[in-house]
């Protein structure tokens, strides 16, 4: 290893401990291990610091994201918007280096990472993107896709099981493109992994079908790891993990031990460190020029591909006139015009049909015209509709099953890494729309996942069905209760649970045009008439008066299933002399993002409301004064036995009604919108 080499990871690894220490707060030994790696790994890397979303980059994830502090001295290092200044404020308030690395704070990270497992998740969903944009797109001569996905991991990422449910995936995808190294530094917060990690990774992966290589000093022989990168690429039929032998913390007095996994070093650990190194023991965040000039040499030389690609893409587009304009398209993160024409409606004549298979006629219509939408499912293709007739499958070729070019993701039963890798294939950006369809149950399998598509922004629609009991004689362990409430009180997710064909439209319609927020779409798996009122535009605004009356005495609110239920109540209830009207709350998400003056036109003051929802009821007090729900595990039965013992019928609903207008008569109600801030 030349000098510069030395001097420069050198620089990395003490940017790291200044920054940590300067937080008084953060993880040095990560850094310190694996600044050699990184150096040599950038080294080879295609980028642009000044244009961070250019397609062909190679991406980098740092899945061991307490390691961030790495990430922003490479970032600082290699010119991206991020100074030293930055780092000086790391972890602290309103800063552009928070505690772990940020999709949406941080030029130059490409995931948010931090949960143990996620990253190298998301890595698979960057590379399953890669090879579906490349094969779809790229033409003899014009390679406009061939960028690769590395990633660094830990021992925790190993542990989690989503990493290994992804990589299993990734194995079987034979996904070349994708470069991992392990930090095994058998290390991690209790002590030695002995304690609790003593499986033959190694064996593991080669299970697999990764390829994998071993180096043996990650400390310091960087021609090593450079030689496994090139090694690596030339392995173009399987992802390959290099296992990196490092010492957590190298350099620190407390080097190999968990005393530097996640505490700043000491003053004099410090001041050894640096004095060791050839560094001035009282200067912080130092970068000797000549580590400056090298890096800024490289940026340079990596500006000239990413011009050689800019002329390569030009004369694409001169060539393929069609398809250069379908690209820029989607680098410009437009929908094709006019899309949503494609988007069925229905009339009330039309049939009751399930919402499962309203679901599938939409994806039919619009995957033939919106080229960007992939997805896939859980292994529950055939009873959750995802797959759209005629649909190629994303396969390796040589296994027979599909394409590259492929739209269809077989998923296996991997609904936690299913997550992450949407998350990835949204992530690597050209305007991918990507779904995954799951019992709604599983989504909670996979809320890891979920929530950092809300995090960070990852615009994905899990495709839901066997939305409440009415999936029958599945029973409770099928059965949603909590699931709604849970997404729906988290930040940034729209939870969708459509009561018909124009609202499942309306679903879609939302989930395709959104650039920054995860969609759940709850479907059932009974049939749901056709509701007379029902449109696309009226459902958008995530809930409508679908019943309406002149002074109502009472307003049922209710979604999915139970809308078309609380229609029949009326009926009933007019035969008690009741006046009431019916909402439609498809969407609390979009209604909650609507003016107060049109909520209020919906729920209004002066009328006691009810809601109806065949799951728990926890956040409808939100909308209503009263809940009518399920706050218990449903049983295993038919549906209509099920939903006939636990009351969900006209006559049951309209009973909750009339105690709802009794309880309230005389009193003055105020809309439960109607609040002080
Ligand atoms: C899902 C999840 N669980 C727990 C944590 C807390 N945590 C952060 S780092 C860490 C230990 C990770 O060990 P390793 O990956 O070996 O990192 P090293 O100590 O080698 O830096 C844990 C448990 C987390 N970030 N994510
Ligand atoms: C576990 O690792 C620690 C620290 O490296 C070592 O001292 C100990 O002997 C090991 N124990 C076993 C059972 O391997
Ligand atoms: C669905 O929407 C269309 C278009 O707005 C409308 O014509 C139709 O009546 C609606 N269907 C139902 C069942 O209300
Ligand atoms: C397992 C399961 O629910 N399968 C169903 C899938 O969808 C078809 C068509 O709607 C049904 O016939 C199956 O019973
Ligand atoms: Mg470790």
């Amino acid at each position: 290893m030349s000098d510069l080499d030395q001097q420069s990871i050198n620089t990395i690894r003490l940017l790291a401990v200044d920054a940590v220490a300067a937080a008084n707060s953060g993880h040095p030994g990560a850094p310190m291990g694996l600044a050699p790696a990184a150096h040599a790994l950038w080294k080879k890397m295609n980028f642009d610091p000044k244009d961070t979303k250019w397609i062909n980059r190679d991406r980098f994830v740092l899945s061991n994201g307490h390691a961030c502090a790495l990430l922003y001295a490479l970032l600082v290092l290699y010119g991206f918007d991020l100074t030293v200044e930055d780092l000086k404020q790391f972890r602290q308030l309103h800063s552009k280096t928070p505690g772990h690395p940020e999709v949406l704070d941080v030029p130059g990270v490409e995931v948010t990472t931090g949960p143990l497992g996620q990253g190298i998740s998301n890595a698979v969903g960057l590379a399953i993107a890669q090879a579906q944009f490349a094969a779809t797109y790229n033409k003899p001569d014009f390679p406009i896709s061939n960028s690769y996905t590395y990633a660094f991991l830990g021992d925790g990422c190993l542990q989690e099981g989503v990493s290994s449910e992804a990589s299993s995936l990734a194995g079987h995808l034979q996904l070349g493109n994708l470069i991992a190294f392990w930090d095994d530094n058998k290390i991690s917060i209790d002590g030695s992994t002995n304690v609790s990690f003593t499986e033959d990774v190694v064996a593991r992966y080669k299970a697999y079908d990764w390829h994998v290589l071993e180096v043996a000093n990650g400390d310091s022989d960087i021609e090593a790891i450079s030689k496994a990168i090139d090694e690596a690429k030339k392995v173009t039929n399987k992802p390959t993990l290099i296992r990196l032998t490092t010492t957590i913390g190298f350099g620190s007095l407390n080097q190999g031990t968990h005393g530097v996994h996640g505490a700043p070093l000491k003053a004099d650990d410090i001041k050894q460190v640096k004095e060791k190194w050839g560094f001035n023991p009282e200067e912080k965040f130092a970068i000797p020029s000549a580590v400056a000039e090298s890096y800024a040499a490289q940026v340079k030389k990596n500006q000239k591909v990413h011009e050689e690609w800019n002329s390569l893409f030009a004369a694409y587009k001169e060539k393929y006139p069609e398809l250069g304009a379908e690209v820029q398209r989607r680098l410009d993160g437009k929908l094709p015009e006019n899309w949503a024409d494609s988007l069925p409606t229905y009339t009330p004549a039309d049939p009751a049909v399930a919402t499962r298979k309203l679901s599938e006629t939409v994806l039919s219509k619009i995957t033939a015209v919106v080229p960007e939408i992939i997805g896939g499912s859980a292994d529950l293709t055939p009873s959750n509709l995802t797959r759209t007739p005629g649909a190629i499958d994303f396969q390796p070729p040589s296994t027979g099953l599909g394409e590259y070019s492929g739209r269809y993701i077989r998923y296996g039963v991997r609904e936690h890494a299913m997550g992450s890798i949407m998350n990835g294939i949204h992530a690597f950006g050209a305007n991918y729309k990507n779904y995954g369809g799951t019992f709604l149950n599983f989504v909670s399998y996979a809320a890891g996942a979920v929530r950092l598509a809300a995090l960070s922004h990852h615009a994905v629609t899990w495709v839901a069905t066997h939305d409440s009991i009415g999936l029958g004689e599945d029973g409770p362990t099928h059965q949603p209760i909590e699931t709604l409430a849970h997404f729906r009180a988290t930040p940034n997710i729209a939870v969708w649970r459509p009561a018909d064909g124009n609202e499942t439209s309306a679903a879609y319609k939302s989930a395709i045009e959104s650039t920054t927020t995860p969609h759940i779409l709850a479907l059932t798996r009974q049939n749901l008439p056709q509701l007379e009122g029902s449109s696309i535009e009226k459902a958008s605004k995530g809930g409508y008066t679908l019943v309406k009356q002149e002074k109502p005495d009472v307003i049922i609110v209710a979604s999915g299933s139970e809308v078309a239920l609380a229609v029949d109540a009326v009926k009933v209830l007019e035969g008690s002399g009741i006046k009431a009207g019916v909402v439609s709350l498809p969407d609390h998400h979009t209604f909650d993002s609507q003016p107060l003056e049109y909520r209020l036109s919906v729920l209004p003051d002066g009328v006691p409301i009810l809601s109806v929802e065949v799951m728990s009821t926890f956040g409808w007090s939100k909308y209503s004064h009263e809940q009518f729900g399920l706050n218990r595990f449903g049983a295993s039965g038919k549906a209509s036995d099920l939903f006939k013992y636990f009351g969900f019928t006209p006559e049951g609903v309209a009973d909750k009604a009339i105690k709802t207008v009794e309880f309230y008569k005389g009193k003055s109600v105020l809309s439960p919108l109607t609040k002080a801030f």
